[in-house]
């Protein structure tokens, strides 16, 4: 799929686009049923990179607190609560370029007694080294998550202190240690129509396709250098899920971080055009997400029933 190929997906008439949206969606997917990930920051702030729309970085002077690398009963009880809500995903974010042998070592046990609870696992530590994927990987952990974030003829007017080349080395570590991909990035950076097509090809390149897409809409975050600027329109918001969906039609579309921007309207669009996976939980990294209850509303409102785990082979249709 070429950028321009993807662009054009853009420009259709949105009935249009949501009609294609919907066909892919439902040829592989119950188009009822979304998937429920519980976000936890393991280790927050004090980041050395330089990401322009990131609470964590060392670099900006943002409202959030350094802490060290969370406790691993902390983690545990998280992990339950998150269960108990009816979470079938757990995904720790650490707020690292890339971790150290040692905290790797403290990671790997968080996610074996997340697995142990019986839920799937996904962890985001930033960059990894030779090695590292592996013990990840033979800790139990399901999913790496590392973002492409925007596209690559993009990337460096946001991130200075890593490259989009990196992003991909690690990606390809963690999918050689046999682990899952979520992938995927922000829109509203200021990023062209034309650069929100050339990042969605580039995912869609990706060889197998990332399992899970997280397409976040950029939380303003005061005192991050996108800390202030214009609002992506929302229709353009809706349109980029449905071109996800339709050049990804076998990937688990996350609805991500935005979602407290979002009145329940506009949620209900984004899932017609192909999302079917949120964030849950009143907390994303740093910054807050729709309270359950509202979720469970809105689901109660749409007929949408929450992926139950063992269902979750069951529920995909053969193309
Ligand atoms: N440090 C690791 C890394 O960068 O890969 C993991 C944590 S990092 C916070 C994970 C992802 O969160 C980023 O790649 C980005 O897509 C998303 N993110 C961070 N801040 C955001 C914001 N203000 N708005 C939307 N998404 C954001
Ligand atoms: C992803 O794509 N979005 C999540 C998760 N992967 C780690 C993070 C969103 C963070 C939003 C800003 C914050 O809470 O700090
Ligand atoms: Fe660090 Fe990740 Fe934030 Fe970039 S996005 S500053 S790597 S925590």
């Amino acid at each position: 799929m070429t950028p321009a190929s993807v662009e054009s997906l853009f420009a259709l008439p949105f009935a249009d686009l949501m009609y294609q949206a919907q066909t892919a969606h439902r040829r592989h997917f119950d188009p009822n049923t979304v998937q429920l990930s519980t976000l936890l920051s393991i280790k927050t702030g004090g980041c050395s990179e330089d990401c322009g729309y990131c609470s964590q970085s060392a670099r900006y002077k943002t409202e959030v607190d350094n802490e060290a690398l969370m406790p691993l009963d902390d983690v545990i009880a998280a992990a339950k609560a998150a269960r108990a809500n009816g979470a079938t995903r757990f995904c720790m974010g650490a707020a690292w370029r890339g971790p150290k042998d040692r905290d790797l070592a403290a990671v790997a046990d968080m996610v074996r007694a997340v697995k142990d609870l019986g839920m799937e696992t996904c962890a985001t530590l930033g960059m990894l080294r030779d090695g590292q994927a592996e013990q990840l990987a033979d800790a139990g952990l399901d999913y790496y998550n590392h973002n492409l974030d925007t596209s690559s003829d993009y990337y460096d007017q946001v991130i200075t202190t890593h490259t989009h080349q990196d992003r991909l080395d690690t990606l390809s570590k963690a999918r050689t240690a046999g682990m899952k991909l979520c992938c995927g990035g922000i829109m509203g950076m200021g990023e062209s129509r034309e650069q929100r097509a050339r990042f969605i090809a580039e995912l869609a390149a990706l060889d197998p396709a990332p399992e899970s897409v997280p397409i976040n809409l950029l939380v303003r975050v005061p005192g991050t250098p996108m800390g202030a600027g214009e609002a992506l329109d929302p229709i353009e918001f809706v349109r980029t899920i449905a071109v996800a969906r339709i050049c990804l039609p076998t990937s688990y579309v996350r609805l991500s971080a935005g979602r407290t921007q979002m009145p329940d309207h506009l949620q209900a669009l984004c899932f017609l055009a192909g999302a079917n996976s949120i964030f849950y939980g009143e907390k994303l990294l740093t910054t807050p997400n729709p309270r359950a209850s509202g979720d469970q509303s809105l689901f109660d409102k749409l007929g949408v029933r929450p992926l139950e785990l063992t269902n979750e082979t069951a529920q995909r249709s053969c193309a």
